[in-house]
C-alpha cells in the first residue's frame, strides 16, 4: 500500500508538469500522473473563480486516487473587459479555436481601449488535497498590459499579446527560464511548496 507522500499532479499538459516536477524535486515525495496511475475522468471546471475549480479538480482527484493531489487552474484577467476571458480564458473563441484565434480575438475586443488603460494580469491558484477532504489553496499573479500587437514565439496561450513594461517585453519574448522566474505559475508554485512541506511535516506518514 502506498503511503501519502506521493502526490498526483493532476493535470494534463505535459509543459505544467514538467515545471511543477523541477519545482518539487528535492522533496521527499514521489510524483505521478494522471495518465502515469490511469485515471481517465473528466472534471469539468464550472466554478465561478480559479480557486473553485482548482478546487473542485484537486478534491475529485483526491478521492479518485487515494492520493495527495495538486491541481491548478488560471487564466488571463483583463480590467478593461471585466475580468474577462477570467475563467473561461481556455474557452474564450468556442470550441476548436487556437490560441492565435484566441488571442486574435482578445485583441479585436481591445481595438477601441487607449494605451494606459489596457491592464490585465495572469492569475494562477493551486489546490493541495487530501483523501479525507482537507484542502489547501495558494495563489500566484503576474501583472502587465495587453500589448497592441502580438510578439514573440515562446511559451503559449496569450504570451504574445502580454505585455511586461518592466522587462520591455511580451511574455513570448522572455526565454522559458525567464518565464519561470516571473509567472504566476511560478508564484504560485512556490507558495504551494511551502503548504507541502507544513503537510509532510505535520502528517509525515500516514493519513
Ligand atoms: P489542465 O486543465 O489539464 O491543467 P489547461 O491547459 O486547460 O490544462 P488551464 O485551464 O489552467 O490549463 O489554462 C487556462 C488558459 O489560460 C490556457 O489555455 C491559456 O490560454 C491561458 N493561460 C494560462 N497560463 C498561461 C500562460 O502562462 N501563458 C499564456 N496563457 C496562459
Amino acid at each position: 500500500m502506498r503511503s501519502h507522500r506521493t502526490l498526483l499532479i493532476a493535470t494534463h499538459n505535459p509543459g505544467k508538469l514538467r515545471e511543477y516536477r523541477q519545482l518539487l524535486r528535492d522533496l521527499p515525495l514521489e510524483i505521478t500522473d494522471l495518465d502515469a496511475e490511469g485515471i481517465t475522468e473528466e472534471i469539468p471546471e464550472t466554478g465561478k473563480t480559479f480557486a473553485e475549480n482548482a478546487i473542485q479538480k484537486a478534491t475529485a482527484y483526491a478521492r479518485i486516487s487515494g492520493l495527495w493531489t495538486w491541481a491548478d487552474d488560471s487564466g488571463l484577467e483583463v480590467d478593461a473587459l471585466n475580468g474577462e476571458p477570467g475563467v473561461r480564458s481556455a474557452r474564450f473563441g468556442g470550441p476548436g479555436a487556437s490560441d492565435e484565434d484566441r488571442y486574435r480575438l482578445l485583441l479585436q475586443r481591445m481595438a477601441h481601449v487607449p494605451p494606459g488603460q489596457r491592464s490585465a494580469r495572469f492569475r494562477c491558484v493551486i489546490a493541495i488535497a487530501t483523501p479525507d477532504g482537507r484542502v489547501e489553496v495558494a495563489e500566484g499573479r503576474c501583472e502587465g498590459e495587453i500589448a497592441l500587437a502580438p510578439r514573440g514565439a515562446h511559451g503559449f496561450g496569450y504570451d504574445p499579446v502580454f505585455y511586461l513594461p518592466e522587462w520591455g517585453k511580451t511574455m513570448a519574448e522572455l526565454s522559458p527560464e525567464e518565464k519561470n522566474r516571473i509567472s504566476h505559475r511560478a508564484r504560485a508554485a512556490q507558495a504551494a511548496r511551502a503548504i507541502l512541506e507544513r503537510m509532510l511535516r505535520e502528517r509525515p506518514d500516514e493519513d
